[in-house]
């Protein structure tokens, strides 16, 4: 990691966060308001239970990031800041179920089986799932083109299906013996974990109508920014404690799974997030003369994070 290693964020980006994580925080407790006299009740806390839990809000931050490069309003892209979460947070909810990774804590709460049981786990789940494209289809219609809506919708489906996300967590839980090699710890990363920055970080350009090289310039960005993150996850499984990760340590050694520090080691893992950080940083220079300064702390907030 760079010497001066830290867990908090840089000036511009520190101001930017305390800015505007509460607007994501606002806008995903009004957009998960639901109110039945039913049993149905049970479902809407379990899903706030997770949406709400104090995640870094690192998507939703980069979706606003992204959108400031080129315009100085926020709210017409709060709704997809809030869906990004929201698919985030139903891949946490299933990743943490005793058929796929098994913990009981995330976000430093019980996690959502443990508290409302695994049916309503996988239903919160399936629900913010359906639920962002509703959001989606009903938010962004008065603000941005329908073509561009459409050609967003069409992109973050195949990034979150089996050629990204989903794919990425077939891929990591059933491992083939003969594939453990950096080669396919990428593929896995690039599906599971970089798919869905990208998706934070490409879409808002595509909204606004940007041209088709700074929207994949961007994509470049994301995919070295989310092999960055993974990297900087596997070591911290290694290296930090509950409270610093709100949930338990040293997961991936026990379940024995391949990640950047179990194939590499602690030294050789650091070098290749710093590789990976070198790299996103040439791909926001190539945006030259975009106002990437954002952006670029972000960077280096994820190469440094201690959480
Ligand atoms: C179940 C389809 C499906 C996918 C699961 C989320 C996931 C994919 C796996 C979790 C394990 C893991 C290490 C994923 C990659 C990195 C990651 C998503 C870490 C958690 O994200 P943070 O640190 O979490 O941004 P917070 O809680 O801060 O939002």
């Amino acid at each position: 990691m760079n010497s001066h290693s830290q867990s908090t964020p840089t000036s511009a980006l520190s101001s930017f966060f305390s800015h505007h994580r509460p607007l994501v925080d606002q806008a995903l407790s009004k957009y998960s308001d639901f109110s039945f006299s039913d049993s149905r009740q049970h479902l809407a806390n379990a899903i706030r239970h997770s949406l709400l839990a104090p995640g870094k809000r690192i998507r939703p931050l980069l979706v606003l990031a992204s959108h400031q490069l080129f315009s100085d309003q926020n709210d017409p892209i709060l709704p997809y800041a809030c869906a990004i979460e929201m698919l985030h947070t139903y891949s946490l909810i299933h990743d943490d179920l005793p058929c796929m990774d098994d913990d009981d804590f995330r976000r430093g709460l019980p996690t959502c089986h443990k508290k409302f049981g695994e049916d309503m786990a996988v239903l919160a789940g399936d629900m913010l799932n359906t639920y962002l494209f509703e959001l989606l289809l009903t938010s962004l219609r008065p603000h941005y083109p329908s073509d561009q809506i459409l050609d967003s919708l069409t992109h973050i489906s195949h990034l979150f299906g089996i050629h990204g996300l989903v794919g990425g967590q077939a891929l990591d839980i059933r491992p083939l013996p003969d594939h453990a090699d950096l080669q396919h710890l990428k593929t896995i990363h690039t599906l599971k974990t970089a798919s869905v920055i990208q998706a934070s970080v490409q879409v808002p350009a595509m909204l606004l109508s940007q041209p088709d090289s700074v929207c994949s310039q961007l994509g470049h960005f994301a995919h070295h920014l989310g092999l960055l993150f993974q990297i900087t996850d596997d070591i911290l499984d290694v290296t930090a404690n509950i409270d610093q990760l709100g949930k338990s340590p040293n997961k991936d050694h026990a379940q024995n799974k391949l990640t950047y520090v179990s194939l590499l080691g602690l030294e050789d893992a650091r070098a290749h997030a710093e590789e990976q950080a070198k790299l996103a940083h040439s791909c926001l220079d190539q945006l030259s003369p975009l106002n990437t300064v954002i952006l670029s702390e972000f960077i280096d907030y994820v190469l440094n994070r201690l959480s």
